[in-house]
């Protein structure tokens, strides 16, 4: 059983600027029980984010964190993972982060399949620049930079991911803890990428998603349903407005992660022998290549 004592392990000392309510805190929790849960300690782990509100989780933390630009998380992270195939890399980046600036990203995570577990905070709304329209923002949404409704089409991230060739995928909601912490410990398991989208409420700025809004429409799915079948994980995709399914929609976990495939590492992490260079004075390039090079 996880206790409050273990959580400490990964508490931070940053003084914490989200609103009270906000969505973000339960992803934080959960997140630390899904760690605590897998017995991953915070040098095990890499948290990268982007920018936004969501996006400050990794200074929340007592873990290995990387803020990089906006929308530029998924690139990063994949580059730590090749250099440091042991770490477990996780993404956490807002709606705006992941599926708009950082959209093509996204598209090529989903089809390149490296081994990162992917938790965009989806609250529907710029957060942190006090509350635009988002790419999965409702038509018809009032916000600053729609003040007639928005009246674009929201994006379906389960959709693309399910299309774009993503090998693990979820939803879960801020609201239920329990069941998110249950769905990132599967995803962190995954050997591959894995997106989780989460239901986040902005209490602030987004008044119409609200914690009841989503309450009103999220279903578990059946003990029964089959997440490795494709044609069933179609049909939950498009589900939204009057009925939204929370679990895993679908997983593959046949196909190789990306750096399983990477000949040149094949002969082990890149990290451990640059770290075995360093030690070995017989091998002291290291430091000519460092003062060349750095
Ligand atoms: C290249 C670039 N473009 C725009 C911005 C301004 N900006 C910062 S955060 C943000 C949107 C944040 O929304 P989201 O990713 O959904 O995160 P949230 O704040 O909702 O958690 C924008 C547009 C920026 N920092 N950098
Ligand atoms: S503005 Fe919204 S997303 Fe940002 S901290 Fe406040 S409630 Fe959370
Ligand atoms: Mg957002």
């Amino acid at each position: 059983m996880v206790t409050k004592l273990d959580l400490k392990a990964f508490d931070s000392e940053a003084e914490n600027t989200w609103c009270p309510g906000c969505g973000d805190f339960a992803i934080l929790r959960s997140l630390k029980i899904a760690l605590t849960e897998l017995g991953i300690a915070s040098h095990e782990a890499l948290v990268v984010s982007g920018i936004g509100c969501g996006s400050k989780l990794p200074d929340y933390m007592h873990i290995n964190g990387y803020m990089t630009i906006h929308g530029r998380p998924l690139p990063v992270a994949t580059g730590a993972k090749l250099a440091n195939p042991d770490l477990h890399v996780i993404v956490i980046n807002g709606d705006g982060d992941s599926y708009g600036i950082g959209g093509n990203h996204f598209l090529h995570s989903c089809r390149r399949n490296p081994n990162i577990t992917h938790i965009v905070e989806d609250n529907q709304i710029y957060g942190l620049t006090k509350g635009q329209y988002s790419p999965t923002s409702d038509r018809g949404f009032v916000t600053t930079t729609s003040p007639d409704g928005a009246i674009e089409e929201p994006l379906l991230p389960v959709a693309v991911a399910l299309a774009a060739g993503a090998t693990f995928i979820a939803r879960t909601f801020a609201g239920d803890p329990k069941h998110m912490a249950a769905v990132i410990v599967e995803a962190i398991k995954h050997q591959g990428y894995s997106l989780i989208d989460v239901l986040q409420p902005c209490v602030t700025f987004n008044r119409v998603n609200t914690y009841e809004w989503y309450r009103e429409r999220v279903y578990k799915l059946e003990e029964d349903y089959d997440p490795s079948d494709r044609d069933s994980a179609r049909a939950r995709a498009y589900e939204w407005e009057d009925r939204i399914p929370l679990g895993i929609i679908y997983r593959n976990d046949e196909a190789p992660a990306y750096e399983a495939q990477v000949l040149a590492l094949k002969a082990g992490s890149p990290l451990a022998s640059v770290l075995k260079l360093q030690k070995d004075p017989a091998l002291g390039q290291y430091e000519s290549l460092k003062e060349q090079f750095l």
